[in-house]
């Protein structure tokens, strides 16, 4: 899966041309790298982000899933999205699977919009809201914790009419974690694995690389350890490895999968 940001262009003094334009761009530049989804996402959820309007997060999302959705060699599209009004015009436009780091949770309506638009529903977790999710994270078990969370969600969905062959499940690395949490979680992702729904595993860029290499202070210096974390996680079993660097990430599975299947 492809991260297809769509974020405000300082120099864009409210045409939306530019910013729309290198998104569709960089998605077909994700496609033609080797992704099989792309997820596309208006608003911005790293630590300490603002939340952004639904008006301003559609503006700036459903062009590009249009486009993206037209293109030739399109691939199933995700958007990452909070609002259930936002999930539903891009589901409108194309999009089959709303990401949700809320899991359901952004909308006392979200999970029966779901049940309703009967995309395929990833379901993250996170601990607080990412204003401040960083400020103080606090578990007794995080492993026993998140994986009890998802399952309650997804019986949420459930419960709202969502089939539960269309969801998945994300432990949420670095939303409402510190590094020992999110080593503890990729550790044990098999256990999650094991919960029989598709794992869905973000890992790329993420700033407990830079807490186990202070020098890779800046995200496009944390390419190593995404990688290691991606092999990492699909070897452990995950479906689906969300990154933003598809060329090397598909690099390093193709290599993992010729040893793997290499004759001895
Ligand atoms: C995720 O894990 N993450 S947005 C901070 C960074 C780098 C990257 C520089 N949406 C996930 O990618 N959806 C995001 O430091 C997600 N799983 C799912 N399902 C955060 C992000 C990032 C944040």
């Amino acid at each position: 899966m492809g991260v297809v940001n769509v974020t405000p262009d300082s120099f864009s003094d409210g045409g939306r041309f530019f910013e729309e334009a290198a998104a569709v761009a960089h998605a077909r530049r994700l496609i033609a790298d080797g992704a099989e989804i792309l997820d596309i996402g208006g608003e911005s959820t790293r630590p300490g982000a603002e939340p952004v309007d639904a008006a301003a997060e559609l503006a700036r999302v459903l062009p590009v899933v249009r486009a993206a959705v037209r293109a030739e060699d399109a691939v199933p599209i995700s958007v990452d999205t909070a609002k259930p009004e936002v999930a539903r015009a891009a589901v409108a436009a194309g999009a089959t699977i709303w990401n949700d780091i809320t899991a359901l949770r952004g909308a006392p309506d979200s999970p029966s919009v779901a049940a309703e638009l009967g995309c395929e529903v990833i379901l993250m977790h996170m601990q607080g809201e990412p204003r401040t999710m960083q400020e103080n994270p606090r578990y007794e078990d995080v492993v026993s914790e998140v994986r009890d969370f998802l399952l309650e969600r997804a019986e949420a969905a459930v419960a709202a009419g969502v089939r539960r062959e269309r969801l998945l499940l994300d432990p949420g690395i670095g939303f409402g974690k510190r590094l020992e949490h999110n080593l503890a979680l990729l550790r044990a992702l098999p256990e999650l694995v094991s919960s029989g729904f598709p794992v869905v595993l973000g890992v790329s860029r993420k700033r407990f690389i830079a807490a186990v290499d202070p020098a890779a202070g800046s995200a496009g210096d944390r390419l190593g350890g995404s990688l290691s974390a991606a092999l990492l996680g699909a070897e452990a079993g995950a479906a689906v490895l969300r990154v933003h660097d598809v060329r090397e990430t598909a690099q390093a599975l193709a290599v993992r999968a010729a040893i793997v299947q290499a004759a001895a």
